[in-house]
């Protein structure tokens, strides 16, 4: 069976790392638009890459839980796409073998300039200089709101080419990603939903199972 799984922040709340919507919009007690925006970016480089430091060494002290687990283990035993949302490696480290990070990773690096890539360094400061390029553009490899996510036309072809859509653990508020079961519903795509509570596109799923992802995505993935 061929399977398209989402996922978001929820899938690792139980490792321990923030989700966005938990924190009523403030984000490890940031505003949004000043640190998941180029304009947020822009008017303060040091910030951002203070925020993302944190959430770096955060993600690094976190453990994949049996969500992230039971879901490298679906990858052994069904034709699965993985799409996450989150920036973290949880997934990768669970053992999921082609993650694709839509969003962007904490472990990358990206230059504004040249589009030269490298893994992060710890920490990141404005001005740091491109390994490539020299030039002092280097920002976090994320997509932040207003940038196109990465890796589109793959993952609107693994819908359309799927039996089954699983989102797990996202509030369905952030677009693209929040369109994908009704992309994929409309193409007769069986859709279901594992989260801890209703999610703002609920009505785009046939089913909903409901409960922390750690309980309920191993006794899904069966
Ligand atoms: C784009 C990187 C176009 C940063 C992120 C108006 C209408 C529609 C769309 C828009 C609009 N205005 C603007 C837009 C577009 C915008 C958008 O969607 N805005 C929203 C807010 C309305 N989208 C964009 O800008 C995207 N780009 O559209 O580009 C374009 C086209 C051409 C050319 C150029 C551009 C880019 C969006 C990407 C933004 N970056 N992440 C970072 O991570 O640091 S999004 C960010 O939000 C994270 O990725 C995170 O994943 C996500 C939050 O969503 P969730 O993952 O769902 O997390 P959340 O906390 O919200 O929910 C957690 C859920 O888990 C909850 O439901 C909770 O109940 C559940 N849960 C909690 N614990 C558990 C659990 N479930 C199970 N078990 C548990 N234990």
């Amino acid at each position: 069976m061929r399977i398209t799984v989402l996922t978001g922040a929820g899938i690792s709340a139980e490792s321990g790392l923030a989700t966005f919507r938990a924190s009523d919009g403030l984000w490890e007690s940031h505003r949004i638009t000043d640190v998941a925006t180029p304009e947020g970016f822009a008017a303060d480089p040091a910030l951002v890459h203070r925020f993302y430091t944190m959430r770096r060494a955060n993600a690094a002290a976190a453990q994949p839980n049996a969500a992230h687990l039971a879901l490298a283990d679906l990858a052994r035993r069904h034709d699965l796409t993985l799409v996450t949302q989150n920036v973290d490696d949880l997934h990768e480290r669970a053992g999921s073998p082609d993650v694709i990070h839509m969003h962007g990773t904490l472990t990358g690096a990206l230059c504004a300039a040249c589009g030269h890539r490298w893994p992060a360094p710890p920490v990141m400061c404005p001005g740091d200089p491109c390994p490539a390029c020299g030039r002092p553009a280097t920002r976090p490899d994320i997509v932040w709101f207003g940038e196109m996510p990465y890796h589109m036309e793959r993952i609107w072809n693994a819908l359309d080419q799927s039996d089954l859509f699983a989102a797990i653990g996202t509030s369905g508020n952030v677009y693209p990603a929040a369109g994908f079961a009704q992309h994929a519903r409309r193409r007769g795509v069986e859709c279901v939903e594992l989260n801890l509570d209703a999610s703002a596109n609920a009505r785009d799923f046939h089913h909903r199972i409901t409960g922390p992802a750690s309980r309920t995505v191993p006794e899904w993935a069966v």
